[in-house]
């Protein structure tokens, strides 16, 4: 790989702060998602209900414990580490016009810990984590005002860290709207119009936000970034092949007006033949066309099988259930292993766009299993990833995909975002907690933090 590739990991600050209502913080949606399971989806609670189980309220505490974290995955190796500031740290309500500098200063101090060790952070400026406030006083983003109350948190982060940080990405998987508007931005209900509003909303948010930022330090480098729920037909037949073109057409939605500046003619299409009216202020357009992305952030976990047919066999997957495919193999929650789908993957999005790359997520939850001695013998985590890197290597080396770098998804062990449980373990650290939120909290190394640190030592050489 290229010799500053950014290998690293990655997590959000609500699945590992906890510290919730600390210094100042405000609450925010993902404060209001309660405990889950694969069985029970996580509910969303009208503010913060007594007596309820949040598992993100004390999450892993990296609040505390940033550096005993950070030193970790200095221990690694780690060239980059992706985390996200949660918004309502800064501005608790969302729409203040003074920032809170407990908060401020929290972050200052995590870059500083990242920096002294040659880390470079990788910043989700809204991961899931819109302030509570928002939501109920202005219905999110279904209101315009939040572009300007955005702004306001972009201008003031950007400037407060720009000789720490490089770089940004606006909203975390922006895709999850179509799906999930109230996962993505706390909207309890809408219909098509009032989401496909919302999201234009957001689009014009991300590029204002990345105006500013290359006003503010034009060395930035401001990313959009999108899951990427790449899709087989489930055979040859053409109606097949129509329908996963048109499952990833909704998905790519979002990254065409992020990268290219406009709405494509198949948005405008889709906009036209739903009935959907976008209200636009008149400088919209241009703002869309002068605030693309300098890169593309994606997630990848799995693939999926698009079928004409809808009486198929299903499995789950990230944010969304699909097709069991025969030939891959699955993890203890049912998303389908696809290590040669990330080439695909990465291939797909190179040809389509030709604008550096950068795989934000990717990793395996599982059941770990602590021993008695303290170690974790997590040989499929290694697997997985080992899988994975190679295909990456094969898009980079033999397809010539220009990739800035890989930050594996939950470093560390975390809340599951999904489901809320901490025993679908993804990181290199074990935490000792469990989904009662028992535990003490106390890290160890896997097997696969070793392997982990070789594969970075050698720049992806001995994997
Ligand atoms: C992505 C989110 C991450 C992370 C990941 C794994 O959609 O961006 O926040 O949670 O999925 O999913 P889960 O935690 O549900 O296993």
């Amino acid at each position: 790989m290229e010799e500053n590739f950014l290998w690293g990991g990655a997590v959000a600050a609500n699945q590992c702060e906890g510290a919730w209502d600390i210094d100042g913080k405000g609450i925010s949606t993902m404060d209001c998602f309660t405990g889950g399971s694969v069985k029970q989806q996580r509910e969303y609670t009208e503010g913060v209900v007594k007596g309820r189980y949040y598992p993100n309220h004390e999450a892993i505490e990296f609040y505390y414990r940033y550096k005993e974290d950070i030193k970790l995955f200095a221990e690694m190796g780690f060239k980059a580490f992706r985390l996200s500031i949660a918004w309502s740290r800064i501005f608790p309500k969302g729409d203040e016009q003074q920032a809170n500098e407990k908060g401020l200063q929290y972050y200052d101090d995590v870059f500083d810990e990242c920096l002294k060790y040659g880390i470079e952070p990788v910043v989700t400026i809204s991961h899931y984590e819109t302030p509570y406030h928002l939501v109920e006083k202005y219905g999110s983003w279904l209101n315009r005002s939040m572009i300007d109350f955005f702004e306001k948190y972009c201008e003031t982060i950007f400037k407060r860290y720009k000789a720490k940080v490089k770089y940004w990405m606006t909203f975390n998987e922006i895709n999850t709207m179509i799906e999930y508007p109230w996962f993505g931005s706390g909207i309890k209900s809408c219909d098509e119009q009032q989401k496909y509003n919302a999201i234009h909303n957001m689009l014009v948010a991300s590029a204002k936000a990345v105006k500013i930022g290359h006003s503010i330090n034009r060395d930035f480098k401001i990313g959009a970034m999108i899951f990427y729920p790449m899709t087989y037909p489930n055979t040859c037949n053409p109606v097949d092949n129509l329908k996963a073109m048109k499952d990833m057409d909704s998905h790519y939605y979002f990254s065409d007006i992020q990268i290219r500046g406009y709405y494509s003619n198949k948005a405008r299409k889709f906009l036209n033949q739903k009935n959907i009216v976008l209200n636009m202020a008149p400088d919209d357009l241009s703002v869309l066309k002068e605030g693309t992305v300098d890169y593309l952030g994606f997630s990848y976990y799995m693939s999926n099988v698009a079928s004409n047919q809808n009486d198929l066999q299903m499995t789950s997957g990230n944010l969304m259930n699909t097709i069991k495919n025969p030939f891959l193999r699955e993890t203890d929650w049912g998303w389908q292993i696809d290590p040669i789908g990330l080439r695909i993957s990465l291939n797909q999005l190179y040809d389509r766009y030709q604008i550096p790359l950068f795989i934000v997520e990717n990793g395996i939850g599982a059941i770990d299993q602590l021993e008695d001695n303290g170690e974790v013998h997590d040989q499929y985590r290694i697997d997985y990833l080992k899988e994975h890197i190679e295909q990456i290597k094969l898009a980079v080396e033999d397809d010539g995909v220009d990739l800035i770098g890989y930050t594996m998804w939950g470093c560390i062990d975390i809340i599951s975002a999904g489901t809320g449980e901490m025993k679908k373990r993804y990181g290199f650290i074990y935490v000792d907690k469990d989904d009662a939120g028992k535990g003490t909290l106390m890290r160890y190394r896997k097997d696969s933090f070793y392997w982990y640190k070789r594969v970075i030592e050698t720049n992806g050489t001995m994997i």
